[in-house]
């Protein structure tokens, strides 16, 4: 039975193409619980091999927070053997939403701090509004980053600004965050004084939703190739990195999309592409 702690949205009309995944688990803070990760998990099954999703966002409907981090107290009552079980469950789903063929944006309007920054980690983008507060305080709970925090964000900004995030447990605002390179976009504090930002609207959200709409008309098979490409470039010595960046452009080459981004050019017009 499911939870409904994860709900998974397929857009349509004119935002054909967007799926959201909504962490929605208010009473602990979006806290990653056993039966939140399992749903979770379920969740990207249904999402992995479908071709009609083109772009995915990872968000919170919780007002005010992203994901709190793993649930401290769930995880207080599991025995040893829980609580391994567990952990393993949480970083198998973290990989598994890392290697999703489809882009994915994190929309942060809120806390995501320990394993909820390390979840929005696994997207390829994150995308902020004025709420935003990231960090890793495991320190301060006496323990490590241990959901691929510490090699995620190494890769991102760095091994020196890592440090000073890990060793001191500080919250940062989402300006502090773009600057370091954690966040690919926020919203401007100017743009959050217009009618657009009262209540509990995550404008994470709706910034996220532009970065998807400006994402779908590309050519479907060459943004995954890209991703598929991109990914490896992260892991891969130069030699093997190049070697499946021509793997993955062999595969857009007898594309249809293809041919049409050509006609389109020549033709002066935007091309539509099928995804094949
Ligand atoms: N786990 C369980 N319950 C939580 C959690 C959590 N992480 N965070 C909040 N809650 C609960 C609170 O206990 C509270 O419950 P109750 O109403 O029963 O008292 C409820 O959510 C509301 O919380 P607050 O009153 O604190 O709400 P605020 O809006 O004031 O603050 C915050 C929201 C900022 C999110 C705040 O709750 C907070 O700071 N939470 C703790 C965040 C934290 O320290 N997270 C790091 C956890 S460590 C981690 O994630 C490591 C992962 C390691 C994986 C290892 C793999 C090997």
């Amino acid at each position: 039975a499911s939870s409904g702690e994860v709900v998974l949205i397929r857009h349509s009309g004119k935002d054909a193409g967007i799926l959201t995944l909504s962490l929605s688990r208010p009473k602990a803070k979006n806290a990653l619980s056993h039966s939140l990760v399992r749903d979770f998990r379920r969740a990207l099954d249904e999402v992995r091999n479908d071709k009609d999703t083109r772009v995915v966002i990872l968000r919170s409907t919780v007002p005010g927070v992203f994901c709190a981090g793993a649930d401290l107290k769930e995880r207080a009552t599991m025995s040893p053997t829980e609580v391994e079980q567990f952990l393993y469950s949480m970083k198998t789903a973290f990989k598994e939403l890392e290697a999703l063929p489809q882009p994915t944006i994190a929309a942060l309007d809120g806390a995501a701090l320990g394993g909820g920054l390390e979840l929005s980690l696994c997207c390829d983008l994150r995308v902020a509004g004025p709420r935003a507060i990231l960090g890793l305080p495991e320190t301060s709970l006496a323990i490590i980053p241990g959901a691929g925090g510490t090699l995620r964000l190494t890769k991102l900004i760095g091994a020196s600004q890592t440090k000073s995030l890990v060793f001191t447990a500080r919250r940062l605002g989402p300006y502090p965050a773009f600057s370091m390179g954690i966040i690919n976009d926020v919203v401007e504090a100017a743009e959050c004084m217009d009618e657009k930002s009262t209540g509990d609207q995550n404008l994470g959200y709706e910034r996220a939703l532009e970065w998807a709409r400006e994402i779908i008309p590309n050519g479907p098979v060459a943004v995954r190739m890209a991703k598929r490409a991109i990914n490896h470039a992260a892991s891969a010595d130069p030699a093997s990195g190049l070697e499946i960046e021509q793997l993955c452009y062999a595969q857009v080459i007898p594309t249809e999309d293809r041919l049409e981004g050509l006609r389109a050019f020549k033709e002066k017009r935007k091309p539509v592409y099928k995804g094949c």
